[in-house]
């Protein structure tokens, strides 16, 4: 059964024009690109987005970064996408992250982190949703 995911490439890689080679490496991993939109997120679309961490000591700052320029919303498709995707990112800060990760070798911070992925499927369900109407995901 293959799988759909929520995949954002941040403002920090877009405005420093990485969204190319992260595409790349997305299509070299064996992603399928089943809708992509460039959005300049507003800071209460930014909130949305990330409600579940609106409590977190660094919601306010994460907000403003995801606020702060545009970025690729992508949603992916393969099998187990969802893991391969954070696979594929690596951890979230890029100082733990795996050598050949993205996070290793495209993020600045812990929070300018180049990439973002589901982390569930009920996360992924509503991060589509958030995102992309069901009718652009009909093949
Ligand atoms: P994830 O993106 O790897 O799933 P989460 O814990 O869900 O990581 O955090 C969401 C985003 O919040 C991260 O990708 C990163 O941009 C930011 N973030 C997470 N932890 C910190 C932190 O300790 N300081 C600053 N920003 C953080
Ligand atoms: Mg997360």
């Amino acid at each position: 059964m293959t799988e759909l995911t929520l995949a954002i490439i941040k403002p920090d890689a877009v405005g420093r024009r990485l969204a190319g080679r992260i595409l790349q490496r997305i299509e070299d991993g064996g992603f399928h690109i089943r809708a992509m939109r460039r959005a300049h997120l507003s800071r209460r679309q930014a909130e949305g987005f990330y409600a579940v961490h609106r409590e977190r000591p660094f919601f306010a700052s994460l907000t403003a970064f995801m606020s702060s320029g545009p970025a690729i919303i992508l949603v992916l498709e393969a099998e187990d996408a969802i893991k391969r995707w954070r696979a594929l990112m690596g951890a979230t800060d890029p100082a733990k992250a795996e050598p050949g990760t993205l996070r290793r070798e495209f993020a600045e911070s812990i929070e300018r982190n180049a990439t973002h992925g589901s982390d569930a499927p009920d996360t992924a369900a509503y991060e589509i949703g958030y995102f992309f109407a069901g009718v652009e995901l009909v093949e």
